[in-house]
This record gives structure tokens, C-alpha cells and sequence, in this order.
């Protein structure tokens, strides 16, 4: 049997392994004869009252849905675990980042944030990228995104945000958008989104896949280690693939074409073994240097730039097993900055501060009650045990007369924990102030760091960003609304600004930037990672299709971990001029150009007119979204038609071997943006 089918065989085994050999009962134990029918008074009448059967049943159904996230609704998850490569003890005292033997199991929940629960997965968005770590000294989640900076300064402004983004209140449109009046609105009338909308305009925010994208803590915590001394500290997740996007076009007609791309490819990576892999990293800083920087570390607005406090690569984090269950682990899965273990503490970075009030609040509606941790996929590994008792949903029988402390019945049990024995203690920091509503001084700089992002892109980077803004300013209906943006984009950039500008078919700004030069190399994506692994290749040909050609193709595509699915006239088993043979995987109707990172195309003799055009334009659209093109035979004379041959990322050599060679290397280089469209 093949890999593919043999895995497919054994997909099915598992997730029919449950309920095997199982009797239907009620949920009460009652064995049950027959389900297909309600209890009625004659064959043709009406259903009865006593039907305790169709009761339950219809009851349970009812009820099956629970409210989705306010924001974050739409995720996928998946288990895996986190290895440290060396004690961290100078830093904190948290077991799981002192101890490099314990491997520590996980669980991860990646989101789009504005879209419901069943939107689709290319919206234009940022990422969320939770991950609960289940240590022995308690349950730590690193809440975080796929951008390291955030649109608001204070807590108290996430419902105005939300607000705007979410589809307008009168008519509920659009869905996942953020493409519309109300947030283009919020943006300009609060200039602290300056930096992060730059990163949420770049291709940042339509990513390849979860696998590809980078994740960052956003907020400053602490790290405390055994003398009591705190570092501040930021957190990122680095992937093992690189950080790579998607283009505009492309990813609009993804959520046409399939709307789960997101999940179904960190899925099939999963079942094919290829498991995924991301580096926790660390910026740490001294608390004595927490004022030596030009912005104020506490503000989440701003990156530390890698160039000026390095990250710290610390450990890896596997994810190699899918969910069993989306309901019980996807929806239910419970993550809160607030929960840490000792040796992790808090900074008074204000946003920081506010979701630690909303985390566990929004459960009690969602996941319907306090008992939320109790859930099999919000449980700590390590005993728990206080005198918290009762309320909705509880599972848990205590047993004993005594549930208050302190006590003496019980000898004041559960008794509380020293810090030398493990017990939490917060970090001693000295505050003082006046209570006062107001935002530091050291907050009110939105533009430095929006120019050091804008300065640092490429030159597609700036090209994606110019034609985001002006994609969804052109969506906004109202004129005031474009030229409040384009007035503040030109204290980033008079390029930036005068290009929507003149898109939007408005007067040139007059605002001028502050000349800064500042770069960043860290946060353009040009400079990340390039592997052909897990690459999805397009390969077209049809019968009689050169068989010793493709079967040597194939074979380097498999060697360089990236995986081919053929496309031919029809379903089933494709035979080649010399008795080689492949099954297709697809036909145009079931797959498309935009769902692969790149097409090779064979062709064959006696193709019609018409699958010719059909390859052509499939091929085509590859080449307009920047793909790597390779072809020999038929396909090269198709593509030099197309007036594609030559350009960059195009491979048409005779030779076969430094074909497959060249083929692969531009598998690996993702995008070819030097290209010209023609
Ligand atoms: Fe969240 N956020 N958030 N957020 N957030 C939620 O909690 C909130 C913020 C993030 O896959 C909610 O369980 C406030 C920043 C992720 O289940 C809610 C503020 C970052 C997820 C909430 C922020 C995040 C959430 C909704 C402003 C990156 C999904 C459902 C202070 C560091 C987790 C839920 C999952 C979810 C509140 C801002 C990341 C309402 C008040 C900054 C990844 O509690």
C-alpha cells in the first residue's frame, strides 16, 4: 500500500477506534433498541411526551453550542511539547525552563482575530499563537500573535478597538474584515496604531501557513530567579520553515477555494509526520537598563529591536499530535496571560495588565461557569487542590467537612507553601504614584518605531503594504475617513502617503515626516528562512506523459521533503510512455492553482484545446502570484507562449538533473518578486 493510503487506512481505523463494539445507550445507560424513529400513537401520529429518548436526544442538540471567543473565534490546535536546550536558573527559577531533561507537554491554539467561528481562514488579520505549557509547577500560557506589537496602549481601549474591527453594527458587514469604515475610523482617530497597522497591511497578516509565521508575548513580563532578582523579559516563537505570506490576490481566492486552508495544512502536516517545529526565544533585559532605550519597554506598541537586545534562542517546541476532538480541545481550550508558575511574573505594561482581568472573565460566559479549569484540556498535570468548591458544571467530589482556611479541622489543610518549597510569590517591585487616568510620557512617541518598520522593508514589503492600505481605504465609503488616514500615514512616510493618496484619487498630504534612518534588518521577512520541506507542488500531465522525466522529478521533490500532487485528465492511475505510473490526485474541478506554492508542468500527447487552456491559466496564475514555474516537454512551449520563459524562478532546463536541482532550490526561495508581470 502506499504512504499516503496506508496513512489514510489508519486515520480511519483511529477515529473510528471509540466507539467500536460500543452499545447505544441514553446518557443515563439505558440500552437502546432502535434510533431512527421517535415513539408516536400510530405509525402517522403525533410523537408522545413519554418519548424520554427523543427528549434527551433533541435536549442535547439544542444546546450543543457554546458562545465563540469575542474575538480569536476562529482557531485550530494542536498538542506537541517543549524541550529546553539549557537551565536557564540565572534567570528564573520555573522548572520547565531550568530543567533541560523534562519534556514538557503543550497545547496550541492558533486564531485569526476578527472573523466568527466559521470565517475564512485568508482574511487580512493578525494571528493569534497560545500556547499552554502543562509543567509540574502548573499550567503556563504564552498568550501571544503573530506581530509583536499592538494597536492600543491600555487595556481599557480593547472594547472601542473590537468594536470597530468586528463587521458594522447596522448591517454586520464585512465579515473578517478589517476593510471597512469603523476601523479605518478607530485607527486614525488613535495614532498609537501607527506601528502595528504597518505590520498588519504587510504580508505579515496573510500567512503561508500557521507553520510559517513567527509568534511573539507582545507584553513584557518578568523572568525571577532564586535570589528574587527580576529581568524583563519579551518571548518569540521562531519557526523552524521561516515566516512566509501568501500575496493579496492569491490569498482572496483561497478562501474561495478553501476556506480551511489554514487548518487543513497544519493538520495533514501533522498526520504526514512532518511535525512542526517553532524556537522559543527570549530578549532579556537587566531591570537597571529599563530606561536605556529610546522608548519605554513597558509599552506595546514598540519592539525591542533584536539588533539591540538579541533573542535568545532557549528551546524548541514540537507539535506532532492533532486534536481528538475540535469541540473538546479547540473550543473549550481555556488560555490566560495570568496564568504562570513561579520564576515568571508580570510587568505593569498597562495593556498587560487589563487582559489579565479579561482572560478569566470571559470564560465564565463562554465555557459557562468558574469550573472552566476543571475541562480535561484546562487541567494543570500536577495536582491542585484549594477550598474554591461548587458552582455550574463542577466535576470534582470533594470529600471532607472543612472548605475554608484557615482551619483546624482538616489541621489547615490544604495548607499553603513556602516560596523556598515552591509556593508563588509575587515580585517585590516598589510602586508608588498618584492615581491618576493618563498615559506616560514616555508613551506618547507613535511614529519612531513605524518609521523604523517602514525603513526596514524590502521593496515588495513597501509594495504590499501601499496597495493594502489603498485596498482597504478604497473599501471605506466615507472621503473623511481616507484623508484622516493618508494625514497620518504621512508621519511615517511621504512615499507611503502620497501613493494612497494619489490611488484614492485625493490631494497629497501635507504633513512631513520626521527624518529618521533607523533599520531594523530583523523585521523584514526577505531576510527569514528557505526550505522546499512541506512545499505543495502541482504537477500537470497526462497520459503517455514522459515517464522516466517525471518519475526523476518526483523523486528529487520527495528527497527535498516537499510533496507533489498530480493533476491530470481524471481521477485514478495516470500511465506514461513507458509503463510508469502515478495517481492523480486531482482534476481542475477539485484543485487550484492558489491552493500550491508552485507548478511543474509535463503535459502528454493527444491533450484537447481545452485542457491545454485550462493548464495554461493555472500556470498563469501561479507565475502572476510569483510561484516557482518549472516545465519540460509540452509545458515549455506553453509557457514560452505565455511569454513566462526566462523570467525569475521560471526553470525550463533540458538537462534533467540540474532541472531538478534548480526546480527545488526555487521551490525552496518561495516568491519571485523581481519578476515582471506580463
Ligand atoms: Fe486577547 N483576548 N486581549 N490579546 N487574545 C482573548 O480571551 C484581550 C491581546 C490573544 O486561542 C479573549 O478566551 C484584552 C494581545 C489570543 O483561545 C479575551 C486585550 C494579544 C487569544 C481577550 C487583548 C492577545 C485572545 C477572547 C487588550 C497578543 C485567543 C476569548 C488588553 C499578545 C486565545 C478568550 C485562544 C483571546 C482579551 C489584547 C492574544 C476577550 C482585554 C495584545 C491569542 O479575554
Amino acid at each position: 500500500m502506499s504512504d499516503k493510503k496506508s496513512r489514510k487506512q489508519e486515520q480511519l481505523e483511529r477515529f473510528t477506534a471509540d466507539d467500536r463494539d460500543k452499545e447505544m445507550t441514553t446518557n443515563h445507560g439505558t440500552k437502546l433498541s432502535e434510533d431512527e424513529f421517535s415513539l408516536k400513537a400510530g405509525e402517522r401520529g403525533p410523537t408522545l411526551m413519554e418519548d424520554f429518548h427523543f427528549r434527551e436526544k433533541i435536549t442535547h442538540f439544542d444546546h450543543e453550542r457554546i458562545p465563540e471567543r469575542a474575538v480569536h473565534a476562529r482557531g485550530y490546535s494542536a498538542h506537541g511539547e517543549f524541550e529546553l536546550y539549557e537551565s536557564l536558573e540565572q534567570y528564573t527559577t520555573a522548572d520547565f525552563l531550568t530543567d533541560t531533561s523534562k519534556k514538557t507537554p503543550t497545547f496550541t491554539r492558533f486564531s485569526t482575530v476578527a472573523g466568527s467561528k466559521g470565517s475564512a481562514e485568508l482574511a487580512r488579520d493578525v494571528r493569534g499563537f497560545a500556547t499552554k505549557f502543562y509543567t509540574e509547577e502548573g499550567n503556563f500560557d504564552l498568550v501571544g500573535n503573530n506581530i509583536p506589537v499592538f494597536f492600543i496602549q491600555d487595556a481599557i481601549k480593547f472594547p472601542d478597538l473590537v468594536h470597530a474591527l468586528k463587521p458594522e453594527p447596522h448591517n454586520g458587514i464585512p465579515q473578517a474584515a478589517s476593510a471597512h469604515d469603523t476601523f479605518w475610523d478607530f485607527i486614525a482617530n488613535n495614532q498609537e496604531s501607527a506601528h502595528m497597522i504597518l505590520w498588519a497591511m504587510s504580508p505579515r497578516s496573510i500567512p503561508r501557513s500557521f507553520r510559517m509565521m513567527e509568534g511573539f508575548g507582545v507584553n513584557t513580563f518578568r523572568l525571577v530567579n532564586k535570589e528574587g532578582k527580576g529581568h524583563l523579559v519579551k518571548f518569540h516563537w521562531k519557526p523552524k520553515l521561516g515566516v512566509h505570506s501568501l500575496v493579496w490576490d492569491e490569498a482572496q481566492k483561497v478562501n474561495g477555494k478553501n476556506p480551511d486552508f489554514h487548518r487543513a495544512d497544519l493538520y495533514e502536516a501533522i498526520e504526514n509526520g512532518d511535525f512542526v517545529e517553532f524556537e522559543l526565544g527570549l530578549q532579556i533585559i537587566d531591570e537597571g537598563d529599563e530606561h536605556s532605550f529610546d522608548f519605554d519597554v513597558l509599552d506595546p506598541t514598540k519592539v525591542w529591536p533584536e539588533e539591540e537586545v538579541p533573542v535568545k534562542r532557549v528551546g524548541k517546541l514540537t507539535l506532532n499530535r492533532n486534536v481528538d476532538n475540535v469541540f473538546a480541545e479547540n473550543e473549550q481550550v481555556a488560555f490566560h496571560p495570568g496564568h504562570v508558575v513561579p520564576g515568571i511574573d508580570f510587568s505593569n505594561d498597562p495593556l498587560l495588565q487589563g487582559r489579565l482581568f479579561s482572560y478569566t472573565d470571559t470564560q465564565l460566559t463562554r465555557l459557562g461557569g468558574p469550573n472552566f479549569h476543571e475541562i480535561p484540556i484546562n487541567r494543570p498535570v500536577c495536582p491542585f487542590h484549594n477550598n474554591q468548591r461548587d458552582g455550574m458544571h463542577r466535576m470534582t467530589i470533594n470529600r471532607g467537612q472543612s472548605s475554608y482556611h484557615n482551619n483546624s479541622l482538616a489541621d489547615n489543610h490544604p495548607r499553603t507553601v513556602p516560596p523556598e518549597e515552591g509556593g508563588f510569590e509575587h515580585y517585590q517591585e516598589k510602586v508608588e504614584g498618584e492615581k491618576v487616568r493618563a498615559r506616560s510620557e514616555s508613551f506618547k512617541d507613535h511614529f519612531s518605531q513605524a518609521i523604523m518598520f517602514w525603513n526596514s522593508m524590502s521593496e515588495h514589503e513597501k509594495g504590499h503594504i501601499k496597495d493594502a492600505i489603498s485596498f482597504e481605504l478604497g473599501k471605506c465609503q466615507q472621503t473623511a475617513v481616507r484623508e484622516q488616514v493618508v494625514d497620518m500615514l504621512s508621519n511615517i512616510s511621504g512615499d507611503l502617503a502620497s501613493y494612497v493618496a494619489d490611488n484614492l484619487g485625493l490631494a497629497a498630504p501635507q504633513n512631513q515626516a520626521e527624518n529618521i534612518t533607523k533599520t531594523s534588518p530583523a523585521l523584514s521577512m526577505a531576510n527569514t528562512v528557505q526550505s522546499p520541506e512541506t512545499r505543495k507542488i502541482a504537477v500537470l500531465l497526462a497520459e503517455g506523459f514522459n515517464g522516466e522525466e517525471v518519475q526523476g522529478v518526483l523523486d528529487g521533490i520527495d528527497k527535498a521533503g516537499a510533496d507533489a500532487e498530480i493533476f491530470s485528465t481524471k481521477l485514478g492511475k495516470i500511465k506514461a510512455d513507458n509503463g510508469y505510473t502515478v495517481e492523480a490526485d486531482h482534476t481542475f474541478l477539485t484543485g487550484d492553482s492558489v491552493l500550491f506554492d508552485a507548478v511543474y508542468v509535463v503535459g502528454g500527447p493527444d491533450l484537447s484545446e481545452s485542457y491545454k487552456m485550462k493548464a495554461k491559466y493555472f500556470t498563469k496564475e501561479a507565475y502572476m502570484h510569483f510561484k516557482p514555474v518549472g516545465a519540460t516537454h509540452d509545458g515549455k512551449d506553453w509557457l514560452e507562449e505565455a511569454g513566462m520563459s526566462g523570467q525569475p524562478g521560471v526553470i525550463t532546463s533540458d538537462d534533467l538533473e540540474s532541472f531538478g536541482e534548480d526546480f527545488i532550490k526555487a521551490v525552496a526561495a518561495h516568491r519571485f518578486f523581481d519578476r515582471e508581470l506580463v
